[in-house]
């Protein structure tokens, strides 16, 4: 039976598993959840996960949500070999490291500055940007320290797929990332060096810097946290 992907076409999570799909070459059905209209709140799509977050992989019946948690799982299941995903202690640690950190300090802050204030009633403040910096700073120092290039190594891994849906927000917005010169460089040679992969990053990128422009009226939304944006 296909595997089928519950994805959402501008979300940064939903792009990263886009791209391991691809690199594997596994085939999928891409199920598309309008996040406008509110699918992912309903009772219905909370059986598949109960977060009501977007993406969702069923594999057969077997369910699973949280983006980096279904990376690991496609590798691991369909992987031809652990290069995308080591099995060396160490290696698989920076990997894990460097997942760990998107999740919980890059792109949350990524998301609070860049797309809440897209899609919802809330504005770019100092304290915002002051956080996206430090974030990319940290991610900079990183990208030094190890002086590989990649995130976790020479070659590519999981963890880099979500660190570059994480970044291309900030293309999205026009968001100069070039004082962090070891990131702008690993943000670049991904996208010359992996054009297919970049191509599923840069399909959300275009609905993204559109919204930006254009931001979506989401009243109807009726989102149980976020307050919905007037619009005139
Ligand atoms: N930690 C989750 C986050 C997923 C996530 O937040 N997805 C967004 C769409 S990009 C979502 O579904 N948000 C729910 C909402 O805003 O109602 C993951 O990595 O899969």
């Amino acid at each position: 039976m296909t595997l089928k992907l519950y994805a959402v076409s501008d979300g940064p999570p939903s792009l990263a598993v886009r791209m391991v799909l691809k690199y594997l070459k596994i085939d999928y059905e891409l199920i598309n959840i309008d996040y406008g209209s509110g699918e992912h709140l309903k009772e219905e799509y909370g059986k598949k996960n109960p977060q009501k977050e977007i993406p969702v992989l069923d594999d057969d019946g077997f369910l699973l949500s949280e983006s980096n948690a279904i990376l690991q799982y496609l590798v691991e299941q369909y992987g031809q070999n652990d290069e995308l995903y080591p099995k060396n202690p160490k290696a698989r640690a920076i990997v894990n490291h460097r997942l760990c950190f998107n999740l919980a300090f890059y792109y949350s802050r990524i998301s609070e500055h860049v797309m809440a204030p897209i899609f919802f009633d809330y504005k770019r403040t100092p304290l915002s940007l002051k956080k996206v910096q430090m974030a990319l700073d940290v991610f900079n120092t990183y990208l030094q320290q190890l002086g590989t290039k990649y995130v976790a190594g020479d070659h590519v891994t999981i963890a880099d797929f979500p660190l570059i849906s994480a970044t291309m927000c900030f293309e999205a917005i026009n968001f100069d990332i070039s004082a962090y010169p070891f990131v702008t460089k690993w943000y670049a040679t991904f996208k010359e060096e992996y054009p297919d992969l970049w191509a599923i990053a840069a399909g959300g990128m275009a609905e993204i810097a559109e919204f930006e422009k254009n931001p979506p009226d989401l009243q109807q939304l009726n989102h149980p946290i976020h307050p919905a944006r007037k619009m005139k």
